[in-house]
């Protein structure tokens, strides 16, 4: 890490779990991006549109498209980190969530999954979400709501939630806690091209899209200092960490992914997957 340059942010996302860089994707990129995923989305199964139907779409992104390689090392984004102090990320993955018009909200959730590792309760995120939407967002059409500072600090509402993304959160019923409204929740309205990233470790979900129009939302997952995390969990994110991009590719779309990936030689065994915060976050 570096000292934070921007330290405004820095302590917005330190101390609340998030923090936002306005206007980070210019109207080239984001036509390019609503074309390449309109296509994906196209390709879907009844089936998986009834699994993820919170999630509006659960599509993972790799290199369907060389917009994508683009995005995942989008050079403004990487300047955003910086800024944070963050100078040598390293990138996990990518998934598109696109909420169809009439969708219903999503779940309350934490997407951080090594809660037994010491640094679940420390200052510095362990993994980061950085996400982008491809329209303007508002409580009408289902922008991101977050519960600020729940990334360290436990609250009654933990107690009530099943593990993210399991058939428990798929199949939840409308009146489950798991959707009800918080009186700390905050409206993350942001504007297509911004920038929001968040702390894995943030209890965070969405509204429901009410309106006639798509809503996409690209989430991008890094490790902002993958350095300073255990072997144990470089041992768990080099196993399944991206794969370097096909060789076939043309030009440098591939190749100015590799710097991002997460790569560990050692011999730690894997950190143990538990997405349950337990004992871990302070009352
Ligand atoms: O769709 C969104 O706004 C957020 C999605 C999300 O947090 C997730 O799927 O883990
Ligand atoms: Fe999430």
């Amino acid at each position: 890490m570096i000292p934070a340059k921007d330290t405004l942010r820095y302590r917005h996302l330190v101390d609340s779990g998030y923090c936002v860089f306005e206007n980070v994707l210019d109207r080239e990129m984001l036509d390019g991006l609503s074309e390449a995923t309109e296509h994906l989305l196209a390709m879907q199964s009844p089936e998986e549109m009834e699994r993820y139907r919170y999630q509006g779409s659960n599509i993972q992104l790799s290199y369907q498209h060389p917009v994508f390689a683009r995005l995942f090392a989008w050079p403004e984004a990487l300047e955003s980190l910086k800024a944070l102090g963050f100078d040598e990320p390293k990138w996990w993955s990518a998934f598109l969530l696109s909420k169809p018009p009439h969708a219903p909200p999503l779940y309350w959730h934490q997407d951080w999954w090594a809660w037994d590792d010491p640094c679940s309760a420390g200052e510095i995120p362990p993994q980061v979400f950085l996400m982008y939407y491809l329209t303007d967002t508002s409580p009408e059409n289902g922008c991101l709501r977050v519960i600020p500072g729940t990334h360290r600090k436990r609250i009654p509402l933990h107690d009530e939630l099943p593990a993210a993304h399991t058939e428990e959160t798929y199949r939840a019923n409308a009146d489950s806690p798991l959707f009800a409204r918080h009186p700390d929740e905050v409206d993350l309205a942001a504007k297509a091209g911004d920038l929001v990233i968040g702390d894995a470790r943030l209890l965070h979900a969405a509204h429901a899209n009410q309106t006639d129009r798509r809503r996409s939302c690209l989430t991008l997952w890094y490790f902002p200092d993958y350095e300073g995390l255990s072997d144990a969990i470089k041992a768990f994110v080099s196993r399944k960490k991206p794969l370097a991009p096909p060789d076939w590719w043309e030009g440098s779309a591939g190749r100015i992914v590799e710097p991002l990936i997460p790569y560990y030689s050692g011999s730690e065994a894997p950190a143990v997957f538990n997405r349950n915060p337990g004992q871990c976050l302070k009352r």
